[in-house]
């Protein structure tokens, strides 16, 4: 609950000032004894006022918060570091970029509602997928916010069938020669794959992400997503089946229908209303504009 929506918060600020009012009182008509107990008093009272700076400062900040703080978690290789830069609508399309080597902390200013017009600060913290611990553990605490107070605005967690694989000279292979190897290889490369992720999001790393975003008090996160990455493989590769068994939504949702009901169970655990599951492509650009624009029109949109 926000601190001055809450009532313990009140009742500490009413006891506080009661208390100080009597010690004036009795310092103003005591007299010297009077005084001297009045001020000692008012002393005791100050300390029940004390925190309200606090209380003030942060009730404040969440008022002007018109920052959105985004936790990207999913395995190395499905696409973090590409999707934060679709959804921070950076740069180009970086194919073979380098794997994260330390947590990183990107934002940028998104427009959201023209009516005023106004810009959210979109802060998105990526990691490298090799280590949860950079989630899970004790990482980046500015980013989550400390135990008790934790500032994270939505989750999203990310996953994909087609791990990057390097070629010959050590760069990744291009979309094509990946897809030739995963159609040669049957349906086996793509089951590691999702059999990967899949343990990657099991019931105890999920735990373990939303105890370090979940703040009660604040009712955060408030957004959950499961993003699938690469719709555009996951169509091609289904086109390699003449006729195609299944459409890229069903494949997607069948590969990691297990991932998405644990997903569900922990937001409905923590009162996480807005949860969704997206068939996207960092490659394409496809879905993560929308995304974004609509988690933060319905979050951060403007209130009347
Ligand atoms: N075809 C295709 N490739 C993608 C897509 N998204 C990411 N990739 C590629 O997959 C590889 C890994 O992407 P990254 O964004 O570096 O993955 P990451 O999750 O940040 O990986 P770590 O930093 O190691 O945790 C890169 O070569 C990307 O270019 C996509 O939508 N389609
Ligand atoms: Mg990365």
């Amino acid at each position: 609950m926000a601190p001055l929506g809450n009532p313990k918060v009140w009742i500490r600020y009413s006891v506080g000032a009661v208390i100080v009012t009597t010690g004036l009182v009795a310092a103003s008509i005591g007299g010297v004894p009077g005084a001297i107990i009045g001020v000692l008093v008012s002393t005791c009272g100050a300390g029940f006022l004390r925190p309200v700076q606090d209380d003030l400062r942060r009730f404040i900040e969440k008022l002007e918060s018109a920052e959105c703080r985004i936790v990207l978690y999913g395995l190395g290789g499905s696409g973090k570091t590409e999707l934060r830069r679709r959804f921070l609508r950076k740069g180009e399309f970086v194919f073979d970029g380098p794997a994260t080597a330390t947590a990183d902390v990107e934002w940028a200013d998104i427009p959201t509602g023209d009516d005023p017009p106004r810009n959210v600060r979109v802060r998105m913290f990526d990691y490298s997928g090799q280590q949860t611990s950079q989630v899970a553990g004790d990482g980046s605490a500015s980013f989550f916010g400390p135990p008790g107070d934790r500032r994270v605005h939505a989750i999203f967690f990310v996953v994909d069938h087609f791990r990057p694989i390097p070629g010959s000279d050590g760069k990744q292979l291009s979309d094509e020669e990946l897809l030739r190897r995963c159609t040669a290889a049957g349906s086996q490369l793509v089951e590691e794959r999702v059999h990967r992720n899949r343990r990657y999001l099991d019931e105890d790393h999920l735990q373990a992400v939303f105890d370090r975003c979940v703040n009660p008090e604040y009712k955060t996160p408030r957004a959950v997503r499961v993003l699938i990455n690469k719709k555009e493989l996951i169509e091609a590769y289904l086109n390699t089946e003449i006729p195609p068994s299944m459409t890229a939504v069903d494949f997607a949702l069948c590969s990691y229908s297990d991932v998405i009901d644990q997903v569900r169970k922990a937001c409905e655990k923590y009162d996480i209303l807005d949860f969704a599951v997206e068939l996207i492509s960092a490659r394409d650009d496809d879905g993560t504009k929308k995304i974004l624009d609509e988690l933060l029109k319905r979050h951060f949109g403007r209130v009347s």
